[in-house]
């Protein structure tokens, strides 16, 4: 196997590119990807400051490395969610990469801060855990780029799961969600602007690039997620995929260019007659945004092992999951 660009030893093909990189060139072809994907959805301007939210994983690491090599100022955040030791390694991965790089790394632990954790807040809701982690996440991360004066919050999603969570989407004719699964969110009234730029690269390629670019990341996934229907929608088309390279580009890409504005009424109108929540100015329909009253209710609980609440999931709580899941990616 040769590479496509110097016809020297290819280290990784891409099918749905017709192509093969040797390391170098494959660098180069994920800078590039990434550098598209900002420029053809006006993603970032030159100068702007950049929060991007680390996980520890393949995806977020992958990110922050290649907004850096591109030339931009991207500080990192990571959220202690205590869920187990996924948490633990989660933290330990994204300081490792930031000490390895002299970064700042800014970190906000639920527990510390807030007085509860993941699994705790999963419990005493009786809701799924991605259900609590997305809300916390989001407004979290939102916070805290206005508090630090950022322009734009960038996260980890890659093609793959763009394509599993539009599926996802269509399959329940998700109207809203439709309507706001774009690469790039404009920032309003209290919002930040939120940017996706790894829509043009594949997990399989955010993996090599780490493993290649000497990046450790956490190889396992969140325990919480497992069985989730969004993992499913991505093995539905990773089987397609297989047999038909190109389809997960075509599937997302073709939706954003031919029907995502078809859905923007929808998205417009759940986002109409927000006010700031009464206790921390964050916008939200309500007199008390959600984050607020999800701490009010789960602070200082009981704390409840990881185990135990993976002990009593049942399909009920499987089904809640993954629409926390399909709302949480935007
Ligand atoms: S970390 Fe949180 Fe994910 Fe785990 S609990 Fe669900 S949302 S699966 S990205
Ligand atoms: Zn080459
Ligand atoms: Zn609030």
């Amino acid at each position: 196997m040769k590479c496509t660009v110097c016809r020297g030893p290819a280290v990784i093909d891409l099918r749905r590119h017709n192509a093969n990189f040797c390391a170098e060139h494959f660098l180069t072809f994920c800078r590039e990807q990434v550098a598209k994907a900002i420029r053809r959805h006006d993603m970032i301007a030159p100068g702007e400051r950049v929060l991007v939210a680390v996980s520890g994983g393949k995806d977020s690491l992958a990110l922050w490395d290649l907004l850096l090599e591109l030339g931009y100022d991207a500080e990192g955040m990571t959220i202690g969610l205590g869920i187990g030791d996924y948490s633990d390694a989660s933290s330990a991965a994204s300081q490792a990469f930031a000490d390895s790089r002299g970064l700042a790394l800014r970190h906000v632990d639920l527990r510390d801060e807030f007085g509860y954790d993941i699994p705790t807040a999963a419990a005493v809701t009786r809701r799924v855990p991605c259900s609590s982690c997305g809300l916390s996440k989001r407004h979290l991360i939102d916070a805290a780029a206005l508090d630090g004066g950022f322009d734009v919050v960038a996260t980890g999603h890659n093609l793959d799961d763009e394509a599993a969570v539009l599926l996802g989407n269509v399959l329940h004719w998700q109207t809203e969600y439709l309507g706001r699964q774009m690469p790039v969110l404009p920032e309003r009234d209290g919002f930040p602007r939120k940017v996706k730029p790894l829509v043009r690269l594949g997990e399989r390629e955010t993996a090599a690039y780490c493993v290649l670019r000497g990046i450790d990341y956490i190889v396992d996934e969140c325990p919480m997620a497992a069985g989730n229907r969004h993992l499913r929608y991505k093995e539905a088309l990773n089987s397609i995929e297989a047999v038909s390279p190109g389809t997960k580009h075509a599937f997302y890409f073709e939706f954003l260019d031919k029907a995502a504005d078809r859905f923007q009424p929808e998205a417009a109108v759940a986002q109409d007659g927000l006010r700031p929540c009464a206790s921390c100015g964050a916008p939200t329909p309500t007199e008390v945004c959600a984050f607020c009253r999800l701490v009010d209710r789960v602070s200082g609980a009981e704390p409840v092992p990881v185990e135990l609440l993976r002990a009593g999931r049942g399909r009920g709580r499987n089904r809640a999951r993954s629409r926390g899941a399909r709302q949480a990616t935007s």
